[in-house]
């Protein structure tokens, strides 16, 4: 069994260890389900790191029985042998901080997240325990860390083998995290985007509580996440992949036209998602444009007088995919999730690549070339058609159609002060009625929906500022729309959405949250879409009333209250005001859920799934995904607020 270890190193490793299980959230953001799956991506990225040096073309994630995660490398083994500072190099990997620069091979590329080296002991001080096997110069072995670091094994000789490379299997502690179930799902659509990322490696995902297995090899990159992400779309030219260096940055970009209207730009950064784009999307925009203009002249689409397409013109219905490996000792993140790249070599590395190749492509592919062209032509006139209505719309009498709807529907909120004040979307006209009387009149606005929601997934921008659902919101909202969304115009701090708990009601939220989605993103960015969660019980004993909102509350209360009377709410509608207010509306009592987007590419995935034109995938997704909670559908993080 693992044995104490007093010398003065291990002294040292206590305190390193201790700073992260002080402050987790330093190390891996938070202690929630997310920051339990990011030691499973520190882990896998130490893997995958050995496979990009060029060791070992698979690697294996299991979902142990026992709730242990092991994860194997087929590379070349870590070392273990001793350090120079006296202790086994197993030891320097899992108990010191910051051990990233001295160790790790030259020239390999870093993650992103800025964690490198610090991953392995990240993970050991967030665990139970925590078990290596190295295969390593033709011997096995084995070393042990139990609670969080505090004790050390020895490192054992297993006996010779022919294999090699390395085993990380760990138990996440308890007492740490929130949770610590791992989510198959999660773990695959995580393993699919790295495959897609890393052409040839294959990613091998089990499950042996559920026993699910999944593969994930793509030999075609960036050419198969496209297919992936266009699956059940319409799309309108091939795939196109584009690769090189420049400056010592790889690239690798990928785009494919869908007969859509909305452009989509999917990036990262040695293998990490820059969701907030950066330097490098800069430059292809900035590429693309300025190969299609070029195009655009030469073949007449564009004559003297007139002005060059604007970017959005030419990225109407385009899907971009762009990686880029950058040299650690230029990579730099901005912004506050550090999700924004900084590094100002990678605009004209990633631009000269994309002009270069698309001027070349757009040659050799003329009547693609010629129908994209004829495309932005008519982006640029719609554009200026528009601007011209909204010109002379503007100059028209102020009592617009919109502003008549507003004051029919909205019960407005008091309050100037729009940072306090909340909109709630409702579901139909009785709820409206009972969330009128029911809320703080100086501070909640009530919008009540009546009849079918429209699917905006499928029109136009034009046609879904003309639907009057989504008219009113806009209006209401009164922070634009599209491009011209300005969330701190919004006169709404909150958002939210109040439907019943059953089939209809999350048609509705799905809805309206793909409108949000497409059109207002950065409310959802800013945190400030909201559902509310509306209890399914009501609990009577005399005086006693108490409320269950899912059915583990249930059994719960009615064991507290003994015999009691219990009615199951059908919808908003069969609660009165003062029920509305006490379970769903009021601040102090009401639980709601904050609707975040995690990982875009999931969301852009499961957004045009859901909400697109074929049928038949989005069965299968409903099917595979079967707890269609909220969590699930949208990524969203529970919050009572
Ligand atoms: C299952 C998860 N895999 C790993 O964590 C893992 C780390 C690792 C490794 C080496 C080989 N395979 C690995 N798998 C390695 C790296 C180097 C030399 N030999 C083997 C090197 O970087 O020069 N290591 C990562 C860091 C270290 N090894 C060490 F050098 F710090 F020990």
């Amino acid at each position: 069994m693992a044995n104490s270890n007093y010398n003065e190193n291990s002294i040292q490793v206590l305190d390193e260890l201790d700073a992260v299980r002080k402050r987790p959230g330093m190390y891996i953001g938070s202690t929630d389900s997310r920051g339990l799956h990011q030691l499973v991506w520190e882990i896998l990225d130490n893997a995958m790191d050995e496979a990009l040096n060029g060791y070992g073309n698979e690697i294996e994630i299991r979902l142990n029985k026992d709730g242990s995660c092991s994860v194997t490398d087929h590379g070349r083994g870590m070392p273990v042998g001793k350090h120079a500072s006296g202790v086994s190099t197993l030891q320097v990997i899992f108990c010191k901080l910051h051990a990233g620069g001295k160790f790790t091979s030259e020239g390999g590329y870093k993650t992103a997240g800025g964690l490198h080296g610090v991953g392995a002991t990240t993970v050991n001080a967030l665990s139970k325990w925590v078990e290596v096997i190295s295969n390593y110069n033709g011997h096995s072995y084995r070393m042990r860390f139990e609670d969080g670091g505090r004790k050390i094994g020895k490192l054992e000789d297993l006996g010779p083998t022919k294999k090699t490379g390395s085993t990380v299997t760990f138990l996440p502690n308890k007492k740490i995290f929130s949770t610590v179930d791992f989510r198959y799902a999660d773990i695959c659509e995580h393993c699919r985007e790295q495959a897609f990322l890393m052409s040839g490696l294959k990613f091998v995902v089990s499950d042996e509580r559920s026993k699910r297995v999944e593969e994930y090899k793509y030999d075609d990159g960036l050419k198969s996440f496209l297919a992936y992400l266009h699956e059940g779309r319409k799309t309108i030219t091939p795939a196109v992949r584009f690769t090189g260096e420049s400056g010592g940055i790889q690239i690798d970009f990928a785009f494919q036209y869908l007969d859509e209207y909305r452009e989509n730009c999917l990036s990262f950064v040695n293998m990490v998602s820059t969701n907030d784009g950066g330097s490098h999307e800069v430059g292809y925009r900035s590429g693309f444009t300025k190969a299609f203009n070029e195009f655009a002249r030469e073949h007449g689409f564009l004559k003297e007088k007139d002005k060059n397409f604007d970017g959005d013109d030419i990225r109407e219905g385009l899907t971009a995919v762009l990686s880029i490996n950058v040299p650690e000792n230029i990579l730099q993140f901005e912004g506050q999730t550090k999700g924004k790249l900084g590094t100002p070599e990678a605009k004209p590395a990633v631009e000269n690549l994309v002009y270069e190749q698309l001027k070349y492509w757009l040659q050799e592919n003329m009547q693609t070339a010629n129908m994209l062209a004829e495309r932005c032509q008519r982006a640029q006139k719609l554009k200026a058609d528009i601007r011209k209505m909204k010109d002379a719309a503007r100059n028209k009498k102020k009592n617009t159609k919109a502003e008549m709807l507003i004051s029919e529907k909205l019960t407005p909120a008091l309050s100037k002060d729009s940072s306090k004040k909340e909109l709630f979307l409702v579901e139909g006209d009785s709820a409206g009625g009972s969330a009128k009387q029911g809320r703080d009149a100086r501070y909640q606005a009530i919008l009540p929906l009546r009849g079918k929601v429209l699917n905006t997934e499928k029109v136009k921008l034009a046609n879904v500022e003309q639907n009057e659902i989504f008219n009113t919101i806009i209006q209401t909202i009164g922070a634009g729309v599209g491009e011209d969304f300005d969330y701190e115009s919004s006169n709404y701090a909150r958002i939210i959405i109040m439907t019943d708990a059953d089939v209809d009601g999350s048609h509705i939220q799905i809805l309206l949250l793909t409108f949000f989605y497409r059109y207002m993103r950065p409310l959802i960015e800013q945190g400030m879409v909201y559902i509310a969660i509306p209890p399914l019980y009501r609990l009577a004993k005399g005086k006693d009333i108490a409320y269950a909102y899912n059915d583990a509350e249930l059994a719960e209360l009615s064991d507290k209250m003994g015999k009691c009377q219990i009615s199951r709410y059908k919808g908003l509608g069969e609660m009165n005001a003062q029920q509305l207010k006490e379970t769903t509306m009021d601040p102090n009592h009401r639980t709601l859920v904050k609707v975040t987007i995690e990982n875009a590419f999931l969301a852009e995935r499961r957004v045009s799934v859901l909400m697109g034109e074929e049928v038949a995938p989005r069965k299968a997704w409903i099917d595979d995904n079967i707890q269609f909670t909220l969590e699930d559908s949208y990524e969203a993080g529970g919050t009572n607020a």
